[in-house]
């Protein structure tokens, strides 16, 4: 039996963080779409994440990145951080970006060259400045870093070009910050890349220290992994440091996520809860590009599909779970983990919100709220934001 009030606990403390980015225009390398009352400033992407987490309430920090969220003037960072708290948020990761600099053709922190990977270390102890002024406690860095051709560079000169830069960072971290270090297959290099897998990042961060730890994109793998089994062994080697949340169909997609594969989300929460992923510092973090649907709503659905997957990995009755796998009980195993998979649990979910003081429906009551009408309304002139494609 799973104890109701124990799972709705769990969902009421779980805090799933959206990316700056998300708020802001995107698209893929053919065309970004301009979308009507996006933000212009970084400040401005905050009042829309506060939005989501007005609705959803289990979204409280919003991750950075840098230079996209770069603020100038005399309250710099510590202003942005002051306008997040004034809506009831906190600044999260600060994600570094080493991959849309001129210099960085051939690499960043594995460039052969001393003063291009000079200029990328410069830049990620520059993150850890500004995590200072945020109070943010995790330094995100994924490296673009990797070859295209054979014989283009030395691929195990190139890791210890990386591990002498990481371990340069590592040393800069303050008392309680981390360093999670996120890996992707392939793109843009299209070889080698220079952190292409969780065996190697945790070898990395392994090296470095308990301050270092890994984070699963799920939408960095090839077609076909076990993900879920990524995280059950992670989390045992207490290396899990955190999630970037998106859906895939095919590629590093950016979709919506728990919308390509909810039973495989599922699976990875089920994994979270069964490896203590709640208890121990798992960050869960969404990462995702809302090139042709409305963001914000896409945000807060995303948010809910997080929960819709967390909830049902909290009603696996654990301990039917473990006597029919001591019993070797295949299908009764199966069983088990299927009842909790196909279990609806947006009543569930619509209870918890109403217990927190929300309304039980995110999507509609954003939709009341006449925010969408009023950023179209206000946000006329300026430079949106976006990433650049
Ligand atoms: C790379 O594809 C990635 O997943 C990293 O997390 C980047 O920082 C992010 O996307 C930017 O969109
Ligand atoms: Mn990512």
């Amino acid at each position: 039996m799973t104890d109701l009030a124990a799972v709705k606990a769990a969902l009421k403390t779980q805090a799933v963080e959206t990316p700056s980015w998300a708020y802001g225009n995107s698209g893929t390398r053919f065309k970004v779409f301009a979308q009507q009352g996006v933000p212009r400033s970084p400040k401005e992407k905050l009042d829309d994440a506060a939005q989501v987490h007005a609705v959803t309430g289990v979204a409280p920090t919003v991750a950075l990145h840098i230079p996209w969220d770069k603020v100038d003037g005399p309250d710099g960072y510590a202003g942005l951080a002051k306008h997040a708290e004034e809506r009831g948020l906190r600044l999260g990761a600060i994600n570094s970006n080493t991959f849309q600099d001129d210099d960085y053709r051939l690499g960043s922190i594995c460039h052969p060259d001393a003063a291009v990977r000079r200029k990328a270390v410069g830049h990620l102890l520059e993150c850890v400045d500004i995590m200072d002024a945020t109070g943010s406690k995790d330094l995100k860095l994924w490296f673009a870093d990797g070859t295209n051709y054979p014989g283009q560079d030395d691929i195990r000169a190139r890791q210890d070009r990386l591990a002498e830069g990481l371990a340069e960072v590592y040393a800069r971290l303050g008392e309680g910050q981390r360093m999670l270090l996120e890996y992707k297959l392939f793109e843009p290099s299209f070889y080698t890349t220079d952190v292409p897998d969780w065996g190697t990042a945790y070898a990395h961060c392994l090296k470095l220290g308990p301050k270092a730890q890994v984070v699963v994109d799920t939408g960095h793998h090839a077609p076909g992994t076990n993900i879920e089994f990524i995280v059950a062994t992670l989390l045992r080697e207490g290396k899990l440091g955190g999630f970037d949340f998106n859906s895939r169909f095919y590629a590093d997609d950016d979709l919506m996520v728990g919308a390509a594969d909810p039973f495989q989300l599922f699976r990875i929460m089920y994994e979270v809860v069964r490896g203590g992923g709640f208890t121990a510092d798992v960050a869960f973090m969404l990462d995702q590009c809302h090139n042709i649907e409305a963001k914000i709503p896409a945000i807060i659905r995303s948010v809910m599909n997080v929960q819709e997957a967390t909830a049902k990995a909290l009603l696996v009755d654990r301990g039917a779970l473990a006597d029919a796998q001591a019993a070797g009980d295949v299908l009764a195993a199966n069983a088990v983990l299927m009842d909790a998979y196909d279990t609806d649990v947006r009543p569930l979910l619509r209870e918890v919100r109403e217990e927190m003081g929300l309304d039980a429906d995110p999507l509609a009551a954003y939709r009341r709220s006449g925010w969408a009408e009023k950023i179209v309304a206000e946000r006329v002139g300026g430079q949106q934001a976006g990433w650049g494609a």
